[in-house]
């Protein structure tokens, strides 16, 4: 447990995350300044009585006269001033950090990244093992900060973790990590590009105990030196100790039969990888196959992906709003099997990806029909020809409504961020449900 006596700490960003720290401070009877560059940030009503506060700008000599600055996920540590602190040689690290370093160390932690599937795979798990009756804390990117999870005594703790939370963790020891997947995302925040994405990414194996790994890329192989022992489980196509067999449709170990995939219950072969990856990780805390299975086999998948909302008429709405990048649309698109044509919504901040993988796959279907709303609508409408270009995600919907004919399927996989125009993917997926049923019925 680290000693945070006497030290003077900048918590930056006063959002979930940043609360969070405030209270764990708190609790040790320790009382940090709080930065946001927000003039009234949302949960600054909840900030205790005696925490000096400064929004609506940096305060710089806050920053360069702390010991320990916290920084926020949502606040990119290339800006200018937190590169100053870095430069003096100040400890910047996160939440996550925090939490490895106050956790007994005999707790297990299994921790999830990855560029899509994290959720998914982080709630199966949880499913799994809950089921085989054990007491789990699940926290981190999934919505609830880490150090709440300190309130409780868990028998384990799922970490679902962000590149944005793995840059500022030093001395995480996952008994069991895993990266799912990786494909542009959050380029915005890497200037360097994909390498120095993935190195984030990577942060998760340093000093993992058992590291599952995707053998279909070798990318997101764990690189660290060998400076403990460490096991693997591995998860692939046709390959991997957990594997999906495409020849006959089932997910196997050691090429023995677990379960046919006709028998579960959500869409999608990128869902079979998630499931893959959480039976790895279940391996990993002692949990019989069959439970695991047993739990797979009921799985229905979180709101938000891929959720079937509305049939009417002969056409198929769906929500898939958590789609937030290049590679959950195309897998979205390709997890539908039936349709006459595929009314696909896309739009919002596409967070300085590039497109052409999407135009690549989608520019000589001819049962897709693009429809493009929000800041980077311009830059999607160009992706196929005559594609339509509206402003908001209501104009989207209504031309739908014009064009849709029985045997369609309509798409909102918007392959960006929603926060130009909604707050959260959250708030986007259910204005898109509630349009979709007052318009329809
Ligand atoms: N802020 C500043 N200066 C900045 C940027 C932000 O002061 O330069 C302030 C904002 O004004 C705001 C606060 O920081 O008041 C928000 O902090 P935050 O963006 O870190 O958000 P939190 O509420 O703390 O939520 C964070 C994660 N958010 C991000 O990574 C952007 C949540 O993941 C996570 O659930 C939560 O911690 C608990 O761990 C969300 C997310 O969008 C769901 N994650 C990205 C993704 O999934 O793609 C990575
Ligand atoms: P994350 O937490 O990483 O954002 P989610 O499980 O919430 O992942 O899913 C986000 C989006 O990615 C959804 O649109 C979902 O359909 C899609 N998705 C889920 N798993 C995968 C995967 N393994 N590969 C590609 N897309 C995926």
């Amino acid at each position: 447990m680290a000693n945070y006596l006497g030290k003077k700490i900048v918590i930056v960003g006063l959002g979930k995350t940043g609360l969070s720290c405030v209270n764990f401070f708190i609790s040790k009877k320790i009382f940090p300044k709080v930065i946001d560059t927000h003039n009234s940030p949302t949960l600054k009503s909840f900030i205790p009585k005696g925490i000096s506060c400064h929004f609506g700008s940096w305060n710089q000599e806050w920053i360069i006269s702390s010991d320990l600055i916290i920084l926020s996920p949502g606040v990119d540590r290339f800006q200018t001033e937190i590169q100053l602190a870095y430069k003096k040689g100040i400890e910047i690290i996160g939440d996550v950090e925090l939490f490895c370093r106050e956790l007994k160390k005999d707790k297990k932690i299994i921790s999830i990244t990855g560029s899509n599937g994290k959720s998914t795979t982080t709630c199966l798990l949880m499913e799994i093992a809950r089921k085989a009756g054990l007491k789990v804390g699940v926290g981190g990117n999934i919505g609830n900060p880490v150090l709440d999870l300190l309130r409780y005594d868990y028998d384990v703790y799922i970490l679902e973790l962000s590149s944005f939370q793995l840059e500022t963790t030093n001395t995480l020891q996952s008994y069991g990590a895993v990266i799912l997947n990786v494909s542009e995302n959050h380029m915005d925040r890497y200037p360097l590009g994909m390498d120095q994405y993935i190195s984030a990414k990577l942060k998760i194996y340093e000093f993992a105990k058992i590291c599952v790994v995707n053998v279909m890329d070798s990318t997101i192989w764990p690189i660290h030196r060998e400076s403990h022992n460490r096991d693997y489980l591995s998860f692939g196509m046709n390959s991997g100790i957990y594997s999906l067999n495409t020849r006959k449709n089932i997910i196997q170990r050691y090429g023995e039969t677990l379960i046919h995939t006709k028998s579960i219950k959500i869409s999608g072969t990128h869902n079979y990888f998630n499931f893959l990856a959480a039976l790895c990780l279940a391996e990993i805390i002692n949990i019989p196959i069959r439970t695991s299975i047993s739990v797979i086999s009921k799985y229905r998948g979180l709101p938000h992906r891929l959720q079937v909302i509305h049939k009417k008429d002969g056409v198929t709405w769906i929500n898939d709003s958590k789609s937030t990048n290049i590679n959950s649309t195309i897998a979205a698109i390709k997890s539908i099997e039936k349709a006459r044509k595929i009314h696909l919504l896309l739009g919002g901040d596409r967070k300085m990806s590039k497109l052409s993988p999407l135009k690549r796959f989608i520019c000589f279907r001819e049962d897709i029909q693009i429809y493009c709303f929000g800041k980077d609508k311009l830059k999607f409408g160009k992706l196929k020809d005559n594609s339509i270009v509206l402003d908001t995600l209501k104009q989207c919907v209504l031309k739908v409504l014009e064009i849709s004919k029985n045997g369609d399927v309509v798409l909102l996989s918007p392959a960006c961020s929603s926060l130009d125009q909604f707050l959260n993917f959250e708030h986007r997926g259910e204005i898109f449900t509630k349009m979709v049923k007052n318009f329809c019925s």
